[in-house]
């Protein structure tokens, strides 16, 4: 396509399940479109092994895996952050590894990016023919809820903004992370409502989020009211 290189930061806790898996339509898809890509995991001390299946398919992928792992759970955040200073490529891909966010779709984002020139592409479930499956009706509202109220208090002209699949410049994505202070699901939304006051072009690509198969999901009363703070704090300093 162009000499363009791509970083897929894919962070794991407890993924040994998917992690073959996404690794394996990762490579299948960026094979096929002709891009040029790492994949970066990062994971954190998970009890269940995911490290020693990473080390497997580094035997079988060889440099298309870096492992970057880190000793403990210190989150999501600040993998990313470690991620990025081990990533080669000039664009960054960010998406989770436990197969809610399908591969399929990175080529896309990067067609996307490359006619427009744009600073960040974003995967949306709210436009489009975007979706989400596997959701139980609680869940539904509950997203649906949280990108609802934060459109309504941050007017951000993006459609999705929680969701964390999204291609960056890697210059771009250093100055927005070094800007934004909240955690969790905050956090990807604060990267927009940053984005969008530093005027860096935002574009959106339809996904369709499948709900994960393997592993337990962690989404809790206390993730919601911790949302729902950190929200209020953003729309009171931006
Ligand atoms: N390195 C690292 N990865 C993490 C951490 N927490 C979550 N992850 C990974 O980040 C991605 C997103 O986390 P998920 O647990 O899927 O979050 P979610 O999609 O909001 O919730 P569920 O899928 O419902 O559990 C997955 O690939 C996780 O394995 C962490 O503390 N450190
Ligand atoms: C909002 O997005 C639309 C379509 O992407 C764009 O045409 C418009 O200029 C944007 N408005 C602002 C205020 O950014
Ligand atoms: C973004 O664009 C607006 C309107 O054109 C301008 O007023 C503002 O200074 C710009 N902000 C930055 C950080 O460049
Ligand atoms: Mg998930």
């Amino acid at each position: 396509m162009t000499a363009n290189k791509y970083s897929i930061l894919l962070p794991t806790y407890n993924e040994r399940d998917n992690l073959p898996i996404i690794v394996w339509l990762i490579v299948k898809y960026m094979t096929e479109a002709n891009i040029d890509y790492e994949i970066i995991v990062i994971d954190d001390g998970s009890p269940d092994g995911t490290l020693d299946v990473a080390k497997q398919l580094q035997r079988i992928y060889e440099d298309r895996i870096l492992l970057r792992p880190r000793a403990s759970k210190l989150g999501l955040g600040t993998a990313y952050i470690h991620g990025i200073e081990h990533a080669n490529g000039n664009f960054i891909i960010i998406m989770d590894a436990d197969l809610s966010h399908h591969p399929k779709f990175i080529p896309k984002f990067i067609e996307l990016q490359q006619t427009k020139n744009l600073d960040i592409v974003t995967g949306t479930r709210y436009n489009g023919d975007g979706g989400v499956y596997g959701w139980d009706f609680k869940r539904k509202l509950i997203s649906r809820g949280a990108n609802f109220l934060s459109q309504l208090l941050l007017r951000p002209n993006v459609s999705d903004l929680t969701g964390s699949f999204r291609l960056y410049k890697k210059d771009v994505l250093r100055k927005l992370i070094s800007r934004c202070t909240s955690k969790g699901y905050v956090f990807q939304m604060e990267m927009i409502v940053r984005a969008r006051q530093l005027n860096y072009t935002v574009g959106e690509v339809p996904i369709s989020f499948v709900d994960r198969v393997y592993g337990q999901s962690k989404l809790g009363g206390s993730e919601i009211i911790q949302f729902a703070k950190n929200l209020l704090y953003l729309f009171a300093t931006t």
